[in-house]
């Protein structure tokens, strides 16, 4: 092993708290869903669009789970495929381009692979081909066992729009697909309609779009009310199917899905200006945990999605062995409060940091640098440590495969 290895490994030891304790194995043995939202942002959330709700189902849905309104998303360049490799490895994607192609040859201690070693099965539904992204590639290194892509679903021009296959027949064509696995599974779903340029066509839409001067944004809220919609009737289905009991669900945004470059329409349907702090609130996504028979509950705790590898396996009554992962559990009571995003912007209980200015979260106002600059470092640190377990492959002095 090298002085780098030993480095990161002394870091990362020092980050990480006990995760909570009551917690632990809450959903032992039940199968596992993650559902990647498409660019989907919390603001969306418990919000009307001229009176339309934007998100009935998950707003329902929040009720009855865990709900984590100040969750953000981490990701680069790398987009969709960032946030599964957040999700996966706990670790950061890389500062430029995508680590799903750049770094596909390294190993890595994926939760797909630990959770196989207790024997669950881990899959993936996604309606496009296979090597977007790198996915068959790396989807193998991060230990999936199955990715149901493009060639498993019946596609068409009917029942596609925009990137592809739609989420409503995307879940239902998975159906069969899922019934087929030996249980229990984890499956994630990465969901596509909610992507850029948010086209759909009228009869798809359940809400009108918005009529503001940016195209982009109207559009946005009726594709984001075609996903709910989906969701809706996948949970319908699997009730159906008697698979909804004795599963866990868990849902995150993957990333933002409105630039910087509509901050003027965003700023009025909001009613606020876009500041710069305004834009690294808006980079929080939905995360929702949703365990059939468990009443949940609102965490206000500040998380992103690299806290969310140690949360499942926490869950999941799973040890992750021996590891390089920068999360901690989100229901933990020894979290650092920090979350550092991939711009090296931060947030902390009480402020928030970007581009260089430190801001006050009580009053969102600009204070001086002083309050913000125990962290700096600690922030900078964390990506830098991150890149060099990439960089480096120093998972591969590891030996828990
Ligand atoms: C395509 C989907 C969307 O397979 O992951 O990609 P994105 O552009 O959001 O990364
Ligand atoms: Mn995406």
């Amino acid at each position: 092993k090298s002085d780098v290895f030993y480095e990161v490994e002394n870091f990362v030891n020092d980050l990480h708290g006990e995760p909570n304790p009551s917690f632990r194995g809450k959903a032992k043995g039940k199968n596992v869903f993650i559902i990647s939202l498409e660019s989907m942002q919390s603001f969306v959330l418990n919000r009307k669009m001229e009176g339309h709700e934007i998100t009935p189902f998950l707003n329902d849905l929040m009720k009855e789970s865990y709900y984590f309104p100040n969750f953000y998303h981490q990701t680069g360049q790398g987009k969709t495929s960032d946030a599964e490799f957040l999700v996966d490895n706990s670790l950061y994607p890389l500062p430029s381009g995508a680590v799903f192609f750049t770094h596909a040859e390294n190993e890595y201690n994926g939760l797909p692979e630990i959770i196989s070693r207790e024997g669950y099965y881990p899959a993936v539904m996604h309606a496009n081909h296979a090597s977007f992204w790198n996915r068959d590639i790396m989807y193998d290194a991060l230990g999936y066992k199955r990715y149901f892509s493009a060639d498993d679903f019946e596609i068409n021009e009917n029942n596609s729009v925009g990137w592809g296959l739609k989420d409503i027949d995307m879940f239902e064509q998975s159906i069969a697909h899922l019934t087929s696995l030996p249980e229990p599974y984890y499956v994630k779903y990465l969901t596509i309609t909610n992507h850029f340029p948010y086209a759909l066509e009228k009869e798809d839409e359940f809400i009108p779009q918005w009529t503001s001067t940016s195209e982009t944004v109207n559009r946005y809220f009726t594709t984001v009310r075609y996903t709910d919609e989906a969701v809706k009737r996948f949970f319908q289905r699997l009730k159906e199917e008697g698979v909804y009991e004795n599963a866990i669900f868990i849902f995150y945004g993957d990333h933002y899905g409105i630039s910087e470059y509509h901050n003027k329409e965003l700023g009025e349907f909001l009613g606020k200006e876009i500041t710069p702090f305004e834009s690294v609130q808006l980079q929080r996504v939905p995360l929702l945990i949703h365990i059939p028979g468990e009443q949940g509950g609102t965490f206000d705790t500040i998380g992103g999605q690299i806290d969310l590898k140690p949360t499942i396996l926490n869950l999941l009554g799973i040890d992750e062995g021996e590891d390089l992962s920068f999360g901690n559990d989100l229901f933990s009571n020894e979290r650092p409060g920090l979350v550092v995003l991939r711009d090296g912007s931060f947030i902390t209980e009480k402020y928030i940091y970007t581009k260089n200015k430190c801001y006050d979260k009580s009053n969102e106002s600009e204070i001086e640098i002083e309050a913000c600059e125990p962290f700096i470092e600690e922030a900078q640190l964390q990506l830098d440590q991150s890149d060099k377990v990439i960089y480096g492959d120093l998972l591969r002095f590891y030996e828990n495969k």
